[in-house]
C-alpha cells in the first residue's frame, strides 16, 4: 500500500499558500484486498534534506492512529511567510506493518500584512489622456490597458526569487521581455471589496546579474469592464482605474534579500493593445508595439505612474487552481465566404480565444474576428450574445509573419468568422485555445451508447466552459454571472468530473459575503447586477454546496466556515413564513426555471427547498457538534415537512400542481408520507407515460428526474427519458448537433427555430445535472447515505435501456474508485475498485445468489468478500478494499 497524490489545502504543490493551518491530504493505493491505513506520521522541514534529521523538523506528528488521509491540519511550528515547506507522510497498514511513504511541498505566500511593501500604481488620473499617434486605430472599448515597467539591478544571480502580484483588472506579468508563468485572467474574480487574490510565481530563472525589468500589462477585466447585464450603465463595477500591485522577493546565497515592489518609481504608457474587455473583445494595433518595452534598454515613451492607493487592501493568497489554457482545438472545417472572409468551425462549442497566424498582411490591415455558438444559413448567429460584442480586432503591424492572440477577453464559441484576412487561411493558421480554472480532472464515464456518451461529453464541456473564475451560468452573452441555483444543481456532477473542492470552497466565500444582515443570500455571487434577496433553490446553494463539499470531499472546514450563514438563511425563511410554507420573501422566485409546457407552483417548490435546506443544516449541525442547533433544525424540519404534506399532498398521493417537478421534489426530498409514496410514484410515472416519455422539468426538477425514478423502481422510465431524442430531451439537442448543454430545451427546434435571442445560451450546464446519475447509477458509483468522502461505497450498477455496458471511475480523496458492468450471454459481469480504507456494498442485479461468482468460484469466502446477502436489488456483497470482477446470471427485475 502506498500513499500518492499528496495535496496541501486541496492543491498539488501550491506556491503562495495563505492558510495558517493548511490541511494535508493523501490518497492510497494497493493491490491487496482489505488494505487499509491504520496509522500515519507526518514530518515536515524547511529543507528537503532535513526531513531525515529529527533535530531540524518543524513538525513531527508522531505516529497517529487513524485510517484517513483527508485534511490533517498543520500542527507544527507557525508557518513563516514566503517559505517552502517539505512534508512527508508514512503510513502503516491494517496489520500494523509499515507501508509506504511519499512526500511533497508547499510554499507560503506573503501571509502577513507587514510583508507587503507594495502600493497600487496606475495611470495618473490628472495626466493628459494618452493620445493616439496620427494614423493609429483606436480601440472601441474604454481606455487602453496599462503597460507598466520598472528597471532594477541585481548584484548577482539569486538562489530564489518569487513574484507576488495582483491587479485591479486582469494582468499579465513579464520579466526581461518574457511572460511570467502560465496563468490567464489573473487575479480571477472574487468579491473584490472583501478579497482580492494575489498570485505567486517562481521567477528564479528569469532574473540575471545586472539590469532587469519587471513589467506588466493590466486590462479592465471584471474590475472595470463589462460583466453581467447592466443595460446602458457604465461597467466599472469595482472602480474607475485599473491598477497593479506587485512585490518581487529576491533571495541571495548569503541569506540577504532584495525586494522590488510597485511604487512611485514605476513608469507607464499605452501599448499595442488599444482596448480589452471580457465581453466585448480585444483590439490590438500591432503598429503600436514597441519592441523591448518590457526589457532592459526599453522604456521610450513611458511616463511616471501615480500611486493610486497606498493600502494594499484585502489581499488574499489565491486558494485554488488558476485559470489556464488547458487544451488547443484545431478547426474541423474552414469555409471561405468571400475574398478574405472565412468561417471556421471548431466542431465543439467551447470557451477561450482564437490564436491566428497571419502572413503577408500590410501594416494597417484590420482583421476582424467575430465569435458565435451557432450558424444561421451558414453565417454566424450572434443575436443571442445580446450586448457582448465578442469581437477581436487585429490591426497588422506589417511583418512577414505575425501572431494574434488576445489575452484579456474570452468568448463562448464554436465558430469564428475571420474577415479582411490577407490571403488563404489554412487549418494550421488558426487554433482555439480552451480556458478555464484548471481543476484536476478526476472522473471518467463511458457506456455502450453513443448518444449517452455525447451527452456526457456535452456535460463536461459545459463544465470546462463555465468554471471560469466563478461558476458561471453561461460564457458567451452579456451575463456570465455566478448564479447560485445553476451552481448547486450542477455541483454533484462537477465533483464527479473534477476535483472542484478548492474552487467551490473559494466561491462560497463570495456567496457568504453576499448574504445580507437578515440572513438572505442573493441570486448571484459575486454580487453585481442582481441585488434582490435570493429566490428559492437559488439562495439554498448557500446550504447545499457546503454540505456537498463535506459529503464528496470530507471538507469539514468549509462546513465550519459556512455553518452560521446556513443557519441564518434557514432562520430568515422561517422568520418571514410563520406557517412554514415559503410564500414570502422569495426574491425573484424563478420557480422551476425554463420548465416546458407546465408550471410547477412556486410555493410547492420553495417549501420543498425550505425543507431540504433545513434538513441539510441539521445534518451539518450534527457533524459539527452544534447540539442546540441540531434540536432546533430537526424540529423545524419535521414541522416544515408536516406543513408541506398538509398543504400539498393529498390522500390519493397527488401533489399540488401535479407536475413532474412537484412529484420529484416531494419524493426526492422525503416529503411524502411512506404509505403514499407508491401512489405518488404512480402519478409521476403516469405523467411521463402520458407524454410519451417526455419530460417537463426545468433547471430545478431535472436534477431529480432520473435519480428519483430509478430509486423508486422506475429505472425503465429513467432510461426512456435518457434515450429520448424527440423534443424536449437531451437527445433532441444532440440529434441537432449540440456539443454542449443548452440553456433551454427549446434553444432551437425544428418547429420554431431559435428561441428568443433575449435569453438563449447554448452553453449552460444546469440541464446537465443528470451527469451525477450517469456516474451514480448508470455506471454505479455512489456512497451510502451516511458515508463521507466515499468511505462506504454504494456500488449499484443499473443495467437498463439499450445499454449493454457502462463504466466509470473517480479519483476520490481516498483513492481510485471504479465500477463497470457488461451484459453477455445472460450474465452480468461487474468490475469494481474499492480504495484502501474504504468498504463497499455492491449490488448485483440477479435473483439467484448462487450464480454470483468470481473467477468461477462462489463469491462467498473469496478474499475481501465480507458478506453476501439477498436484497431488494438482487444480491448485495460487502467488500473490503481491492479490485473485484464478479459475474452472475442476469435476471433483470423491476421492483
Ligand atoms: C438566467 C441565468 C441563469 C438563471 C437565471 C434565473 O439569466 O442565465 O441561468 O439562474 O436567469
Amino acid at each position: 500500500m502506498t500513499p500518492y497524490g499528496l495535496r496541501t489545502e486541496q492543491r498539488h504543490e501550491p506556491l503562495g499558500m495563505g492558510e495558517s493551518r493548511p490541511r494535508l491530504s493523501w490518497r492510497l493505493e494497493s493491490e491487496r484486498r482489505g488494505a487499509a491505513q491504520s496509522a500515519y506520521r507526518i514530518t515536515a522541514a524547511e529543507r528537503e534534506a532535513d526531513l531525515d534529521d529529527p533535530a531540524r523538523l518543524v513538525w513531527d506528528s508522531g505516529r497517529c492512529e487513524g485510517g484517513d488521509g483527508i485534511g490533517v491540519p498543520w500542527n507544527g511550528q507557525p508557518l513563516r511567510s514566503a517559505t517552502r515547506y517539505h512534508w512527508r507522510v508514512e503510513v502503516w497498514d491494517e496489520t500494523g506493518a509499515p507501508a509506504g511513504q511519499a512526500q511533497t511541498w508547499f510554499e507560503t505566500g506573503l501571509t502577513h500584512r507587514e510583508d507587503w511593501a507594495a502600493v497600487w500604481v496606475g495611470r495618473d488620473p490628472l495626466a493628459e489622456p494618452p493620445v493616439d499617434p496620427p494614423g493609429a486605430d483606436s480601440g472601441p472599448f474604454g481606455l487602453p490597458p496599462l503597460y507598466l515597467r520598472r528597471a532594477f539591478r541585481l548584484p548577482h544571480r539569486p538562489v530564489r526569487a518569487r513574484l507576488y502580484a495582483t491587479a485591479r483588472g486582469v494582468y499579465e506579468p513579464r520579466l526581461n521581455g518574457a511572460r511570467v508563468g502560465d496563468l490567464e485572467l489573473a487575479p480571477g474574480w472574487t468579491e473584490y471589496h472583501h478579497r482580492l487574490q494575489y498570485q505567486a510565481y517562481d521567477v528564479t530563472d528569469h532574473l540575471r546579474e545586472g539590469s532587469n525589468v519587471l513589467a506588466a500589462i493590466v486590462a479592465d477585466g471584471w474590475w472595470r469592464g463589462h460583466v453581467g447585464f447592466d443595460g446602458g450603465r457604465p461597467a466599472r463595477h469595482y472602480g474607475d482605474e485599473p491598477a497593479f500591485l506587485a512585490q518581487l522577493v529576491i533571495d541571495y546565497p548569503d541569506g540577504s534579500r532584495q525586494v522590488v515592489a510597485t511604487d512611485a518609481d514605476w513608469r507607464e504608457r499605452p501599448g499595442a493593445i488599444r482596448s480589452a474587455d471580457l465581453l466585448m473583445g480585444q483590439y490590438v494595433d500591432a503598429r503600436e508595439h514597441v519592441a523591448g518595452w518590457d526589457a532592459p534598454g526599453g522604456g521610450d515613451g513611458f511616463r511616471p505612474v501615480a500611486v493610486l492607493d497606498s493600502d494594499p487592501g484585502p489581499l488574499v493568497a489565491e486558494p485554488d487552481d488558476p485559470i489556464r489554457v488547458t487544451r488547443d482545438v484545431a478547426p474541423a472545417d474552414i469555409r471561405q465566404k468571400a475574398p478574405g472572409r472565412f468561417v471556421v468551425d471548431f466542431g465543439q462549442n467551447l470557451v477561450g480565444r482564437v490564436r491566428l497566424a497571419v502572413r503577408g498582411a500590410e501594416a494597417g490591415r484590420r482583421i476582424v474576428l467575430r465569435h458565435a455558438e451557432m450558424l444561421a444559413d451558414g453565417e454566424l448567429y450572434v443575436d443571442n450574445l445580446r450586448r457582448a460584442a465578442a469581437t477581436d480586432v487585429y490591426v497588422a503591424g506589417g511583418g512577414d509573419s505575425e501572431v494574434f492572440e488576445p489575452r484579456f477577453t474570452f468568448h463562448g464559441f464554436r465558430y469564428v468568422e475571420i474577415a479582411n484576412h490577407p490571403g488563404v487561411l489554412s487549418t494550421s493558421d488558426v487554433t482555439a485555445r480552451v480556458l478555464h480554472n484548471d481543476t484536476p480532472w478526476t472522473g471518467h464515464f463511458e457506456c455502450s451508447d453513443a448518444m449517452v456518451n455525447q451527452l456526457h461529453s456535452n456535460i463536461t464541456w459545459g463544465q470546462r466552459g463555465n468554471f471560469l473564475a466563478v461558476p458561471t451560468d453561461c460564457p458567451q452573452r452579456d451575463e456570465r454571472l455566478g448564479w447560485l441555483a445553476d451552481a448547486q444543481i450542477f455541483a454533484p456532477t462537477a465533483s464527479r468530473n473534477a476535483d472542484v473542492s478548492a474552487f467551490f470552497a473559494r466561491w462560497m466565500k463570495d456567496v457568504l459575503e453576499g448574504q445580507d444582515a437578515g440572513g438572505a443570500f442573493r441570486d448571484v455571487a459575486p454580487l453585481i447586477s442582481m441585488y434582490r434577496e435570493a429566490a428559492p433553490a437559488w439562495g439554498d446553494a448557500g446550504v447545499i454546496i457546503p454540505w456537498h463539499l463535506w459529503r464528496a470531499y470530507g471538507d469539514r472546514r468549509v462546513l465550519e466556515r459556512c455553518f452560521d450563514a446556513m443557519l441564518a438563511w434557514v432562520r430568515h425563511i422561517r422568520r418571514h413564513n410563520p406557517d412554514l410554507l415559503w410564500r414570502h420573501r422569495t426574491g425573484n422566485s424563478y420557480g422551476d426555471w425554463l420548465q416546458v409546457d407546465v408550471t410547477t407552483p412556486r410555493d410547492v417548490l420553495s417549501t420543498a427547498y425550505f425543507a431540504r435546506s433545513t434538513e441539510l443544516a441539521a445534518r451539518a449541525a450534527e457533524v459539527l457538534g452544534r447540539s442546540t442547533e441540531v434540536g432546533e433544525l430537526r424540529a423545524l424540519h419535521d414541522a416544515i415537512r408536516a406543513a408541506f404534506i398538509g398543504a400539498y399532498v393529498r390522500e390519493d398521493g397527488t401533489v399540488e400542481g401535479g407536475t413532474q417537478t412537484a412529484y420529484l421534489l416531494a419524493l426526492g426530498f422525503g416529503l411524502v408520507p411512506d404509505e403514499l409514496v407508491p401512489a405518488a410514484v404512480g402519478h409521476l410515472a403516469a405523467d411521463i407515460e402520458k407524454r410519451d416519455h417526455r419530460l417537463t422539468t426545468g433547471f430545478v426538477g431535472v436534477a431529480l428526474l432520473c435519480p428519483v425514478l430509478a430509486d423508486h423502481g422506475r429505472a425503465d422510465l429513467a432510461y426512456a427519458l435518457l434515450h429520448q431524442d424527440r423534443y424536449p430531451s437531451w437527445g433532441y439537442s444532440i440529434r441537432h448537433g449540440a456539443t454542449t448543454i443548452w440553456e433551454r430545451w427549446d434553444g432551437w427546434t425544428e418547429h420554431a427555430g431559435f428561441q428568443s435571442p433575449a435569453m438563449n445560451s447554448f452553453n449552460h450546464y444546469s440541464l446537465g445535472s443528470v451527469g451525477d446519475w450517469l456516474y451514480g447509477r448508470v455506471a454505479g458509483i455512489d456512497q451510502t447515505p451516511g458515508s463521507v468522502a466515499y468511505r462506504e461505497l454504494l456500488l449499484r450498477p443499473l443495467p437498463g435501456g439499450r445499454l449493454t455496458w457502462a463504466r466509470a471511475e473517480q479519483h476520490t480523496v481516498r483513492g481510485r474508485v471504479a465500477c463497470g458492468w457488461s451484459l453477455a450471454d445472460g450474465r452480468i459481469t461487474v468490475t469494481v475498485t474499492v480504495p484502501p480504507g474504504s468498504t463497499a456494498l455492491l449490488e448485483i442485479p440477479t435473483t439467484d445468489p448462487d450464480s454470483v461468482r468470481e473467477g468461477g468460484a462462489p463469491v462467498a469466502g473469496r478474499p475481501g468478500v465480507l458478506g453476501v446477502e439477498a436484497s431488494a436489488a438482487g444480491v448485495t456483497l460487502r467488500l473490503a478494499s481491492g479490485q473485484y470482477t464478479v459475474s452472475a446470471d442476469f435476471t433483470f427485475q423491476e421492483t
